[in-house]
């Protein structure tokens, strides 16, 4: 261990938080999950590497590149956890990014519209969503480094609900087998789908989730900064927090959120940045 993982060890295990043990007890149990994805990396390396010398096909280059891509992803998301500070350690943060929060219409009239979720039981496909129905889920606090891709950070506390929560308690709607009955968790995750679309109220600004990333333990919907309600420019009334993941993913001022099959549309993505701008 290197000094600053030393203390970085010493830092994390200050903070009193019971969710803090569960997570590392996550992370080693992840570190596992990693080695055997690095081990099938190498092993799924070796086949396509094999098979394409023995019979010499063509193997669409793009095609292994895509499986490689996924099985890195899968492997990095549910691995690690971003790194948790001292309150010692909080500075001040940075505003950057005003793209779909112009109308303050938006945060007046404000409700979180959430599609795409369970409708087996009789409930609607969407609905919409109160701030108090979110401050109603357990709350979390966490000090964590916000990292933009333009190469500043600051670390901040931020307070909120886990998205993992939230989906617990209101289901996305699951994947279904050919008979269209639901699939069944696996390794005690359900059959969610594979991404979380959030945009603006005003859809200006979008981002894409990869669904173990939006379940992530330090994923959060998260309504105070610093111990006081978000200010309009940090993305009132509710905006994301997900630590494994580079600034421009922590969506400000939530409006909709969707749950999907299909890798959604995102902002930065579009302009040429990494889909999953893991850190
Ligand atoms: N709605 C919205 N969210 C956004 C952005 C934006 O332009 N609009 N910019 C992103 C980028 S690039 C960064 S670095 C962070 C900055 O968050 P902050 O202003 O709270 O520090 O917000 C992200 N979320
Ligand atoms: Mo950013």
């Amino acid at each position: 261990m290197t000094t600053d993982e030393k203390q970085r060890v010493r830092l994390v295990s200050t903070v009193e938080d019971d969710a803090e043990q569960r997570m590392r007890r996550m992370s080693r149990r992840s570190f596992f999950q990693g080695a055997v994805g690095v081990a099938f990396v190498l092993g799924a390396r070796h086949w396509i590497d094999t098979r394409r010398m023995r019979q010499e096909l063509p193997w669409p280059l793009r095609r292994a590149l895509q499986v490689n891509e996924e099985i890195w992803h899968d492997f990095a998301s549910t691995g690690h956890l971003a790194p948790t500070f001292h309150p010692s350690a909080i500075g001040h943060a940075r505003t950057n990014g005003d793209v779909g929060l112009d109308n303050m219409q938006d945060i007046a009239s404000w409700r979180l519209k959430v599609r795409g979720l369970d409708t087996s039981n009789g409930d609607p496909d969407s609905r919409d969503f109160t701030l108090n129905e979110i401050k109603a889920l357990p709350a979390y606090t966490i000090i964590t480094q916000f990292k933009c891709i333009e190469g500043w950070s600051y670390v901040m506390s931020w307070r909120g609900a886990r998205l993992a929560d939230f989906m617990a308690k209101y289901s996305p709607a699951l994947k279904t087998d050919d008979n269209g009955n639901p699939l069944p968790p696996v390794h005690g995750v359900p059959a969610y789908p594979d991404f979380v679309a959030m945009s603006t109220p005003d859809k200006q600004y979008y981002v894409g989730l990869d669904m173990q990333s939006a379940r992530h333990p330090q994923t959060l919907l998260c309504y105070e900064m610093n111990g006081r309600p978000l200010t309009q420019e940090h993305g009132a009334p509710l905006r994301l927090i997900i630590p494994v993941k580079y600034g421009v993913k922590n969506i400000k001022r939530i409006g909709h959120i969707h749950y999907t099959n299909r890798r959604p549309a995102d902002y930065w993505a579009e302009q040429g940045y990494d889909w999953y701008a893991e850190l």
